[in-house]
């Protein structure tokens, strides 16, 4: 089985399914083959977190599981707990998708059985055990859980009742994810972080700052260079459509944009932004890549190459093939103008926590090639309308929102830079005209990357220009 995880899709079914609404966040607190079988290490990781979704990924690629709305915890006397919100459910059935929904019987008076030395359990047959004790067992394929599914006390079930499970508890991961619903995600009087006001005069300020933009006039660079990277489907080929639809006036996309497996970007493009009354380009170049995946996704001698500007416009990636110095445009000698001088990682808000450990290693390693060049960095959190309903309605409650406050810290830690470098957003995506909230957040998260931008060429004064300068300093000195 490729995928373990939960896809997008059926974490958006799950939703459904427990608060009817489209959105939730599911952060994942316990998984087996991460943290070993053991019911004390569940417990303690998943006790007293609230509503939680139960899943099981089997042998056969059958993935089912449980969802409740009540706090697990660890009597040492088994209790039942009552839970009229809770259920069971059914998503693969043998590789295939199979939406299935195993409703309580009565008031859901013994929808769950919490005790020290069990794993998830739900309803009095128990109807389904998922494991009991500890077998510590660990970096194993696959785990002979000692669990049962028997469903019928608590749990109506429609179908032959081994096909729940798929008749057996072999199982190759199982994973407990806390459920917070996003509706009723808690908009603050106060926000979580200074905004200006969303008016029209926000708008005509910021529109008016990035299309005057120009590099710090000392250091005689004509174009900052901004490189957008992350996992295919983040949005950074939205967000270069967002910024040159702002500035054409209407929707346009000259990005590609899309979903698919592998990324739609296969060469390098430099994306440049005309100034409607003008037509001249403005002052900054965004680098589109290909998408961050752990096997075919951009690595770091590509990502060196780049960033010290020697790979040209339309350089086509090859995934079995390393990028060298030998191919056709490689710039040999290319000065702080060629460089990149800032990097935003794209990050999907609606889906960041299902990131591998080897992706979340994989950016750490190419941030320290970032770092080693000095290279300031800032995270674009898109997708935010996908996380709060109250946003995605009216996107001037973002500041206000609990739940995307989260979203920043998590992404913040797991990337590992400040708070304060996250910057959430909305791209256009199925708007026909613009709007003006979406476009004052992200002009204003592109007046936050030119700033960043400045600092790097503030501190990168090509040494030539530096010795000109003091040169010219000197003659002028020698006249005084
Ligand atoms: N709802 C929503 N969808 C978005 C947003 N940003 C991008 N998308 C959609 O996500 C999909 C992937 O985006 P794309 O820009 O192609 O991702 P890339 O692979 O990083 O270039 C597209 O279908 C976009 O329309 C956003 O902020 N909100
Ligand atoms: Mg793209």
């Amino acid at each position: 089985m490729d995928k373990i995880m939960l896809t997008s899709e059926e974490k958006v079914q799950l939703q459904e399914w427990i608060c009817q609404k489209r959105k939730g966040k599911f952060t994942l607190l316990y998984k087996l083959s991460r943290d070993g079988w053991n019911a004390t290490t569940f417990h303690t990781k998943c006790d007293h977190k609230g509503p939680t979704v139960t899943v099981l990924y089997n042998t056969d690629y059958t993935v089912f599981g449980g969802y409740t709305s009540q706090s697990w915890t660890s009597p040492g006397n088994g209790f039942y707990g009552t839970d009229p919100k809770a259920f069971l459910f059914q998503l693969r059935y043998r590789g295939t998708e199979s939406h299935k929904y195993y409703q309580h019987t009565g008031n859901g008076s013994k929808a769950i059985y919490c005790i020290y030395n069990q794993g998830p359990t739900f309803g009095s047959g128990p109807d389904f055990l998922t494991f009991k004790d500890n077998s510590n067992q660990l970096n194993t394929k696959v785990y002979k859980l000692n669990g049962r599914c028997d469903l019928g006390s608590s749990y109506q079930y429609t179908d032959n009742d081994a096909d729940f499970n798929d008749g057996h508890m072999n199982t190759i991961d199982l994973e407990v994810y806390q459920f917070e619903d996003g509706s009723d995600s808690n908009i603050m009087d106060t926000p979580w972080r200074e905004f200006s006001e969303w008016d029209t005069k926000t708008l005509e300020k910021l529109k008016d700052e990035v299309e005057n933009y120009r590099p710090v006039e000392e250091t005689n660079i004509p174009m900052a260079n901004i490189l957008l990277i992350g996992k295919i489907g983040a949005g950074k080929s939205s967000f270069i459509n967002t910024i040159n639809s702002i500035f054409r006036g209407n929707i346009t996309s000259p990005a590609i944009t899309g979903i698919s497996d592998h990324s739609l970007t296969t060469s390098l493009r430099i994306y440049r932004v005309r100034s409607q009354l003008s037509r001249k380009p403005l002052n900054f170049n965004l680098y589109d890549t290909r998408g961050l995946e752990e096997d075919q996704g951009i690595d770091s001698q590509e990502l060196c190459y780049i960033l010290d500007g020697n790979l040209p416009d339309k350089y086509t990636f090859n995934p079995s093939c390393q990028a060298t110095s030998a191919v056709p445009g490689f710039n040999k000698n290319p000065g702080v103008r060629d460089m990149i001088h800032v990097v935003a990682f794209v990050v999907d808000a609606s889906s960041f926590e299902d990131m591998s450990d080897d992706l979340i290693a994989k950016i750490k390693n190419l941030r320290s090639k970032m770092n080693q060049r000095d290279i300031p960095q800032v995270v674009l959190l898109t997708n935010v309308d996908k996380v709060s309903e109250i946003v995605e309605k009216d996107l001037s409650k973002l500041f206000h929102c609990k739940a995307i406050q989260k979203h920043v810290d998590d992404v913040a830690k797991l990337i590992g830079l400040p708070r304060g470098h996250v910057m959430p957003l909305k791209n256009y995506e199925c708007e026909m005209d613009l709007h003006q909230n979406v476009t004052i957040l992200s002009l204003h998260a592109l007046s936050v990357i030119l700033r960043f931008a400045d600092d790097f060429l503030m501190n990168n004064i090509e040494p030539s220009i530096e010795a000109n300068q003091e040169g010219e300093k000197n003659k002028k000195n020698s006249f005084d």
